[in-house]
């Protein structure tokens, strides 16, 4: 029911949310002429165990932060979409080990995906929102963003690094946790990469920090960092179930409230660290 305690949160995630990417051998992938692109082997079989890993936000709040030593003292970094760290150090450090990026941002002209040297850092990693409970070759046929021919185009102007996709029934599976743990019915469309990228670092790393997901006494109507952009929506969500996951990730915290106010800072335990 809604009011599941953390301990019950984190165990249903660790049990029913499969943190997996596509390999070659998985249908429709298997019978396409370019399989030989995607990584053999899943991501967390590549990568990890990681000791402490920092998941960063793209939140207006981290600016003026000052995060960034302590934010580049973890083991492995995780940053999001065009989410940059050159002219912002101070705030959001300087390591990036992986970058989270949605489908839209692979298509979109202003991203300049393809070219910008922004992406060239760390292991990527694409997600794309799949339809519900579809098969992959349903998915593979109408992706909402052209999220496969931009994976070809980049894998073979970038070939030396590493570059993988979120299987999508990771999306929907997250999905259904947070569905299963509110009152009300939300919207169905998939967890945003702030979500997703909190899941994943919890498969890799024994202790994992987010920061700026819910917001400092920094919290402001800048959407990013990065950005001259104000808009409420950006922290609160509208297309993604973001203040539910906001919700979801509060009862699972395993550090002080004080973390949050003054660093935005939530601690979550990895799932090879604790039994159900
Ligand atoms: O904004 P976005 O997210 O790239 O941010 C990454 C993650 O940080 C968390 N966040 C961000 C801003 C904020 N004020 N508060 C936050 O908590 C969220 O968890 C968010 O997921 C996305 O999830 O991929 C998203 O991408 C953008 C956009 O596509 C990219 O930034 C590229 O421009 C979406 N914006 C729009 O489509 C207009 C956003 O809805 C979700």
């Amino acid at each position: 029911g809604p009011k599941r305690s953390g301990p019950e949160l984190l165990c249903q995630l660790k049990e029913k949310v499969e943190v997996t990417t596509l390999t070659p051998e998985l249908k429709p992938f298997s019978s396409l002429p370019w399989l030989s692109l995607l990584p053999p082997r899943p991501l967390t079989s590549d990568l990890g165990p990681f000791k402490s890993c920092a998941v960063v936000s793209s939140a207006g709040s981290l600016k003026h932060s000052g995060l960034g030593k302590e934010i580049d003292t973890h083991d492995a970094v995780l940053r999001f979409n065009s989410a940059p760290t050159s002219g912002y150090e101070k705030d959001v450090g300087t390591k990036t080990t992986l970058r989270l990026i949605n489908s839209q941002v692979m298509a979109s002209d202003d991203h300049r995906f393809l070219s910008s040297s922004l992406y060239s850092a760390g292991i990527l990693v694409a997600w794309d929102p799949a339809p519900y409970s579809s098969d992959l070759a349903e998915w593979y046929n109408r992706t909402d963003y052209p999220i496969f021919q931009q994976y070809q185009k980049y894998r073979r102007l970038h070939p030396q690094q590493p570059f993988y996709i979120l299987h999508p029934r990771m999306e929907w599976q997250l999905w259904d946790r947070i569905q299963e743990n509110m009152a009300e019915p939300i919207q169905r469309n998939p967890p945003s990469s702030g979500l997703l990228g909190t899941v994943l670092m919890m498969s890799l790393c024994e202790v994992v920090h987010v920061y700026e997901f819910l917001p400092s006494r920094r919290k402001t109507e800048l959407c990013h960092y990065y950005q001259r952009f104000y808009d409420a929506a950006c922290t609160l969500g509208a297309y993604h179930p973001l203040l539910y996951e906001k919700n979801l990730v509060k009862r699972m915290n395993l550090g002080p409230d004080r973390d949050i106010y003054t660093h935005g800072r939530v601690t979550l335990p990895g799932f090879n660290t604790f039994n159900c």
